[in-house]
């Protein structure tokens, strides 16, 4: 009876109901080595007309212990009929079993309602506590691209075919360009298929993060310490204010004991990370090591530049100094007073009419009122690639909002990257530790690629790379990222 009383009051324990961007997945509920749950998000898709691709979610879980009250990765089964997806989803398993994608099984468009989902666990017997993670990827097939530009991009490449006896062979730096170094084949060129975030890492998303890790741990991946008194801002870094990184700390932490709970908190006169909190904002304010650390724990991995390209171009042919969206085409948008109708909400839009080649970027201001906005701000159901900003495979704001950090081509430190996806686990510092991933040594590793919201549109250009050699081991207000798999 005692241990019944337990796993009821475990269960009770783990009312979430975790809202990312549109994704919700419902409390989950467990029986044996099965999770079940509901699923929805919205603006879906599998198509096969260019670009031929369809969006998914990455699910993941983590089990808290009940005993030492530590979060752990939880397994899945490897199995693809280990598990279940109601129509019209499907489920599609990975080789070391840290999560699965979630995708619809036909082709089709629009929003998924709730729908069930039952997963099986592979982790040892025991109490746990459970929570399940959801972030909306683009599939990025496998295919032949051309990387590079042909105008006044920046640093940019050579206008350089990426195909399969590129990937395997590797690229000379005379044939890549752009200062780069020789580019072995063991460095993910984006030629083969992977999967990729279709926003940058949302400050929600980060919250969870934090949440789930110890004291120490916290204490590396944010600014202040975790025992910092309530509302303290957890990203205080560089700017003259937050910067709309609304990160705060709920309630603190015991030194070197109890970890703190951190939550979204503009508006926390009416609660914490309740739908006014900024949630859907991109997280800025984030090192190089900080995104690192959020992918390996996400069990996700780093992009790399080349990546970042075939993400944005696809397959069409380079256009002189496009933007990801795939022409010139740009309109400046930056939140200020009045500009934003639901500022801080998961609704959060320009009041004005969207234009093609939206894009946040040039405030050329630190002032602490400025920053970036919701992700997939400029989306709706009748936008265009265009006008909603989108490269080639949907992923929204790979120009503009905050830089994306993406692994460069630019030093052997980068170049020694050869794709090794993160294992759900960080060191007992908060540190990512996955083989080959860059680990600053006055070179980091990091080329910052697509602009920001501060930053003039020229640096908001796909092919521009005017940083292959970046120092990226502090936090400022513009840095910001997201990952692939
Ligand atoms: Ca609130
Ligand atoms: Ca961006
Ligand atoms: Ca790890």
């Amino acid at each position: 009876m005692k241990k019944f009383t337990l796993i009821i009051a475990s269960m009770l324990a783990c009312l979430f109901n975790t809202q990312a961007n549109n994704v919700t997945v419902t409390t989950p509920s467990v029986s044996g080595q099965n999770l079940s749950f509901k699923i929805s998000w919205e603006n879906s898709w599998n198509t096969n007309y260019a670009p031929n691709n369809w969006d998914a979610v990455w699910v993941f879980v983590k089990i808290q212990d009940c005993a030492t009250q530590l979060w752990s990765h939880a397994n899945l089964s490897t199995v693809v009929g280990d598990h279940s997806a109601a129509a019209p989803l499907m489920i599609e398993t990975v080789s070391d079993g840290k999560g699965v994608f979630i995708r619809r099984s036909a082709v089709g468009g629009g929003n998924i309602s709730a729908t069930n989902i039952t997963l099986k666990l592979n982790v040892p017997a025991g109490t746990y506590n459970y929570k399940v993670y959801g972030i909306e990827m683009v599939h990025v097939p496998t295919g032949t691209f051309t990387a590079g530009g042909a105008g006044s991009e920046g640093g940019q490449y050579n206008a350089t075919l990426i195909d399969a006896a590129a990937q395997s062979s590797g690229l000379t730096a005379a044939t890549i360009g752009g200062s780069s170094v020789g580019i072995p084949s063991t460095y993910p060129m984006g030629y083969n298929s992977f999967y990729c975030m279709k926003y940058e890492i949302t400050q929600q998303q980060y919250v969870d993060f934090l949440n789930s890790l110890t004291y120490t741990q916290q204490a590396t991946r944010v600014d202040v310490a975790p025992n910092s008194p309530a509302n303290t801002y957890a990203l205080t870094s560089n700017g003259s204010g937050n910067n709309r990184n609304t990160i705060v700390i709920q309630t603190p932490g015991n030194n070197s004991a109890l970890p703190a709970v951190f939550a979204c908190g503009a508006s926390t006169v009416t609660g914490y990370s309740n739908g006014d909190d900024g949630e859907s904002i991109a997280c800025n304010k984030l090192s190089s090591a900080d995104v690192w650390s959020y992918l390996d724990w996400a069990a996700l991995r780093p992009m790399t530049e080349l990546e970042y390209e075939k993400v944005c171009r696809g397959p069409m042919p380079i256009v002189a100094n496009e933007y990801a969206w795939g022409s010139t085409d740009i309109t400046y948008y930056y939140n200020a007073n009045g500009y934003l109708t639901n500022a801080l909400m998961p609704t959060e839009k320009f009041t004005s009419t969207v234009s093609n080649g939206s894009c946040l970027y040039g405030v050329n201001s630190s002032s602490g009122s400025y920053g970036p906005c919701r992700v997939g701000i400029f989306a709706t159901n009748s936008s265009g690639r265009s006008s909603a900003g989108a490269a080639y495979y949907g992923a929204m704001e790979m120009s503009g909002n905050v830089w994306e950090t993406t692994i460069t081509t630019g030093n052997s430190n980068g170049v020694a990257f050869n794709g090794t996806k993160g294992d759900g686990a960080l060191d007992a510092n908060g540190n990512y530790d996955a083989a080959t991933w860059p680990v600053y040594s006055g070179t980091n590793g990091v080329t910052l690629r697509g602009g920001c919201w501060v930053n003039t549109a020229g640096y908001a250009v796909m092919a521009n790379r005017s940083y292959p050699n970046y120092n990226q081991s502090a936090r400022a207000y513009t840095y910001g990222g997201r990952g692939v798999r």
